[in-house]
C-alpha cells in the first residue's frame, strides 16, 4: 500500500518484501564482484555505512570530494552491471509514483551494520534534479529522518522496513535525511545487516 510522506514523495509499503530473497542474493552478487567498503569523507571521517555500487555509474567520496564515475576511484575497475530486475523494480516503483520513464543509471548499496547512522544531508549531486530517486529497504528495520529544506528544519521519522520502497521527487527531492544508528538485531534474510539500494540518474 502506498502513503504520501510529502509532496513528491510516496512510500510503497512492502513492495518488494516477497522477492526479499532474491534481490538480497542479486546484492551479495554486485558485492562479490565489488565488496562493500567504508569509504573515508572528504573531511577525513570513515563512514559507519559500508558501500557499493553497480550500474553504468558509482557514487563515492575521497579527498577529492562527492561524484559519480564510471570506475571505482579505489579499484580502477568498471562498476559491476545492474541487474535487469533492479533496474525493472526501480522504473516501475517510480511509475507507480508518477514519474514516467525513469531510467537509473547509477545504483548506490548501503549496508548498514548496528550503530551505523547517515547523518542529516541533501542529494544534490545527481546532473538533473527532476530526476527521483527510487530507495529500497532490505533486512532489519531502521528509523529514517527527513527533514525541510535546511539543516535546522524539524524532522519527521518514519520507519522503513525489510521490502519498503520510497520514491523521492518533486520538491521533496532536496529534503534533508538521513537514518539514525540501527539497531541490533536478526533478520531472517539479511542477518546482523540493514541493506539500503538506491536508485539515480546521475548523469
Ligand atoms: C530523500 N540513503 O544513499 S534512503 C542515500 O537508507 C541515502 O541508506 C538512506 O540517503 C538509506 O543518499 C535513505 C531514502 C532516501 C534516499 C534518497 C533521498 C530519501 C531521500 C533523496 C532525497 C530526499
Ligand atoms: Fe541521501
Amino acid at each position: 500500500w502506498s502513503e504520501p510522506l510529502a509532496e513528491g514523495a510516496v512510500i510503497l509499503r512492502r513492495l518488494v518484501r516477497d522477492e526479499g530473497a532474491e534481490l538480497l542474493a542479486l546484492v551479495l552478487d554486485v558485492a562479490a564482484q565489488n565488496p562493500f567498503h567504508h569509504r573515508i569523507t572528504p573531511g577525513g571521517h570513515r563512514m559507519s555505512v559500508a558501500m557499493t555500487n553497480c550500474g553504468d555509474l558509482g557514487w563515492s567520496t575521497d579527498a577529492r570530494g562527492y561524484q559519480y564515475t564510471e570506475q571505482d576511484q579505489a579499484t580502477g575497475r568498471h562498476w559491476p552491471p545492474m541487474p535487469p530486475r533492479f533496474r525493472q523494480l526501480a522504473t516501475a516503483a517510480a511509475a507507480q509514483a508518477g514519474f514516467a520513464d525513469f531510467q537509473p543509471d547509477a545504483c548506490l548499496i548501503n549496508r548498514y551494520e548496528p550503530g551505523a547512522k547517515l547523518t542529516l544531508h541533501q542529494d544534490k549531486d545527481e546532473k538533473d534534479l527532476r530526476q527521483p530517486i527510487v530507495s529500497v529497504s532490505l533486512g532489519l528495520p531502521a528509523v529514517f529522518q527527513f527533514g525541510g529544506f535546511e539543516r535546522g528544519d524539524a524532522t519527521q521519522r518514519v520507519l522503513l522496513e525489510h521490502g519498503d520502497v520510497v520514491v523521492w521527487g518533486g520538491p521533496s527531492r532536496l529534503r534533508f535525511h538521513g537514518i539514525l544508528p540501527l539497531k541490533a538485531g536478526v533478520h531472517p534474510l539479511a542477518g546482523a545487516y540493514r541493506y539500503n539500494i538506491t536508485f539515480r540518474r546521475a548523469h
